[in-house]
């Protein structure tokens, strides 16, 4: 389908449209959990769009799957088995495997049928990662598989946003933080994507924040800037072994030019550093919340299709 005039609209508030120009439909469905696109767009190049919302770009998607993957494992410092829970695109599978110590990676996605759209139109973003021999790619319920996992070093949930009946909700609670916690070895670390960083848009990140402070010891907050979806983005690294947000440059750099096969384009120590230091307001928020996220308080984010 080609179409000189149409624009996919994500609704960030009632009152805000964040839209990108499509120049090209490759693919557009209704899978058993969520609507997909796959789309060209006009300058953040080809992109996947599931249940109206922008996932991933390849023109920006590395400004998502280096701090997603890079800062867990370098921070764990040696990362052999590694979980991801959704990840469809292959981008975050793209990164972890970089890593020469890393030995497994376990891919759980809900969608099937998003993880072969994305075999099929976005090799750019995976480059072979969903084939390889390294990585295991699963169809299935993220949140019973990491009810029943064990012995992993670092777990990835790189999900969809938890909108209301949408299939990543579940994995915002604290019943699935608990499953992540035993999952993982001593020294194991875990990260999400845990929502926007504007000042309107702060609840979904500061409970999501909330309730992985009440099942680690330890967690910290990353900041990270992804153009295609409208304002800063944050993640949530949680252990319970203390996490170093004030990492030595250099050591980070030395690490990585170890431990790390492949270009980085936005990741090195100094970035880390950086992406590491939350501003003071999502700093207090966070302190101030209350609500924690659970099977019976699950977060419910409007679809608002635009
Ligand atoms: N609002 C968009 C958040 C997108 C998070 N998922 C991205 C998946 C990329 N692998």
């Amino acid at each position: 389908m080609e179409s000189k005039d149409q624009w996919i609209g994500e609704e960030l508030t009632p009152h805000d449209v964040w839209q990108h120009r499509v120049t090209k439909v490759l693919t557009s469905c209704q899978t058993p959990f969520q609507t997909l696109a796959v789309v060209d767009s006009g300058v953040y190049g080809r992109a996947l769009v599931l249940d109206n919302r922008w996932q991933t770009c390849t023109g920006d998607e590395f400004l998502y799957h280096e701090p997603i993957v890079h800062t867990p494992l370098v921070l764990h410092g040696n990362p052999r088995r590694v979980l991801i829970a959704g990840g469809a695109d292959g981008g975050a599978a793209r990164e972890a495997l970089k890593w020469k110590t890393v030995e497994e990676i376990r891919l759980v996605d809900i969608d099937g049928a998003a993880v072969e759209a994305c075999r099929t139109w976005l090799p750019e973003i995976h480059q072979g990662s969903l084939n390889h021999s390294r990585v295991h790619v699963e169809i299935g319920d993220a949140y019973d598989v990491i009810a029943q996992a064990r012995d992993w070093d670092v777990i990835i949930a790189d999900l969809t946003d938890p909108i209301e009946d949408g299939p990543a909700y579940k994995l915002f609670t604290r019943e699935f933080f608990t499953h992540c916690r035993q999952a993982l070895r001593p020294g194991g670390l875990f990260v999400n994507q845990a929502g926007s960083m504007s000042p309107p848009l702060l609840t979904p990140l500061s409970r999501t924040a909330k309730t992985i402070e009440s099942v680690f010891a330890h967690t910290a907050v990353m900041s990270v800037f992804v153009p295609t979806y409208g304002s800063p983005w944050g993640m949530v690294l949680a252990s319970d072994t203390p996490i170093n947000t004030s990492p030595a440059i250099d050591a980070i750099d030395a690490h990585l030019a170890q431990s790390v096969n492949g270009p980085l384009r936005m990741f090195d120590g100094r970035t880390l550093l950086g992406l590491l230091q939350p501003p003071r307001h999502v700093r207090e928020r966070i302190a101030d919340e209350t609500m924690i996220y659970s099977l019976d308080n699950p977060p419910q984010l409007s679809r608002g299709n635009a």
